[in-house]
């Protein structure tokens, strides 16, 4: 039996890490196998440089640190191939989505061109997005630390990851608290780990 890929989505300080890794210990506890995978993954080779990016350390055209941050998803691919396929059920803190999201809230930047790097990935059983007004997460402890994260932008974003929704999204209300949007999300997880084996692993936006 394969394992379930399971993706969390949202604009920066909504609250997704707190998710993923209540989400981990309920999926360990109800079937065994689970890993938790981050991107961008900023120990590799790619996301030094992403990280350096994001700190403002370094600059890089938009399509370069686009088609980065999708390298450094291509880098993992095989691992996550290999975990699901061992029956490992996988938890991502953002995927291909936030590709897409938050390069196209730039100037210039082509949705379709945004989503063409990542063709191919495995697609995702279920995408968890957590959704909440950027003036609520402004608040948020940290915010403003990193590149991306002002008001105006993150609307973009935001506005992007709506457009991106698909049959296998679910959105949640991210203003709940933390154990009312961990009952939600874990309800729907668990039908997903329950059904999805039957079915071979997709490919992204294919
Ligand atoms: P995080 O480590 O989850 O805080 O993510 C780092 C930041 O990078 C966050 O502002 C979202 C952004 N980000 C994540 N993935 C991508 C991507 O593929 N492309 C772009 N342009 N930004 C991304």
């Amino acid at each position: 039996m394969r394992g379930s890929l399971i993706v969390l989505e949202g604009c920066d300080r909504v609250g997704k890490t707190t998710q993923c890794v209540k989400l981990i210990e309920k999926i360990a506890a109800y079937s065994g196998k689970a890993s938790l995978l981050k991107f961008p993954d900023r120990s590799s080779l790619t996301g030094g440089l992403i990280d350096n990016y994001l700190r403002n350390k370094l600059e890089l055209t938009d399509k370069v640190v686009h088609l980065l941050f999708s390298a450094n998803r291509w880098e993992l691919e095989p691992k996550m191939k290999n975990l699901l396929l061992n029956g490992t059920h996988l938890v991502v803190d953002r995927y291909a989505f936030s590709g897409v999201a938050y390069s196209a809230a730039k100037d210039g930047m082509d949705m379709e061109w945004c989503r063409s790097p990542d063709i191919g990935l495995p697609r995702p059983d279920l995408v968890v997005y957590l959704d909440l007004d950027p003036k609520s997460a402004a608040s948020r402890i940290g915010y403003g630390e990193e590149r991306y994260e002002s008001r105006k932008f993150q609307e973009a974003v935001r506005n992007n990851f709506l457009k991106l929704k698909e049959s296998y999204w679910m959105i949640v209300d991210a203003r709940k608290s933390v154990d009312d949007m961990h009952e939600e999300i874990w309800d729907r997880v668990r039908k997903t780990i329950d059904e999805c084996w039957k079915e071979p692993i997709e490919k992204l936006w294919c």
